[in-house]
């Protein structure tokens, strides 16, 4: 099983700035977490971050012939890209949206995500530990179709 991660523009920047809403830990920390949680579940895992639309669109076709999964956080791109929603609604896989922060409780063009209509569920506020999480919920539910594929 693989799931790939994707994180979108500025997540590079985590920790340097704006710790009271994204925290103190690095994007080195959270690909480190990635990668522990995939070794706990056993799965292969690809950690991709981009700050441009297209090559989070190209990423996310690409994933169709090589993962079983994603977790995206496509950060501001959440809130304004149809070309991320079609290309996830595109590939079919199941996909997972996660923010750092409580966008639910900030500026009201946070509250808008596009991506949200292709995903299984989303995981919001928890920090970094929200990727775990997501991780998590994906591998579960990819057990749970490919039982369902088996049993049929
Ligand atoms: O809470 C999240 O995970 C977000 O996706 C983070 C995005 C933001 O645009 C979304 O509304 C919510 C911002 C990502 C990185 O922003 C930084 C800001 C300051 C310092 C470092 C990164």
């Amino acid at each position: 099983m693989k799931i790939l991660v994707i994180n979108g523009p500025n997540l590079n920047l985590l920790g340097i700035r704006e710790p009271e809403i994204y925290g103190k830990k690095t994007y080195a920390d959270l690909v480190d977490l990635i990668n522990e949680t995939g070794g706990e579940l056993g799965v292969e895992v690809e950690v991709f971050q981009s700050n441009h639309e297209g090559d989070i669109v190209d990423k996310i076709g690409e994933a169709y012939y090589d993962a079983d999964g994603i977790v995206i956080n496509p950060a501001a791109y959440t809130h304004t890209s149809v070309a991320i929603l079609d290309a996830l609604k595109a590939v079919g896989l199941p996909a997972v949206e996660v923010h750092i922060s409580d966008v639910s409780k900030r500026e009201s063009f946070r509250q808008i995500s596009y991506v949200r209509a292709a995903c299984e569920t989303s995981f919001v506020g928890l920090g970094l530990e929200g990727y775990a999480e997501a991780m998590r919920f994906l591998y579960d539910l990819l057990n749970k179709k490919s039982q369902t594929a088996l049993d049929k």
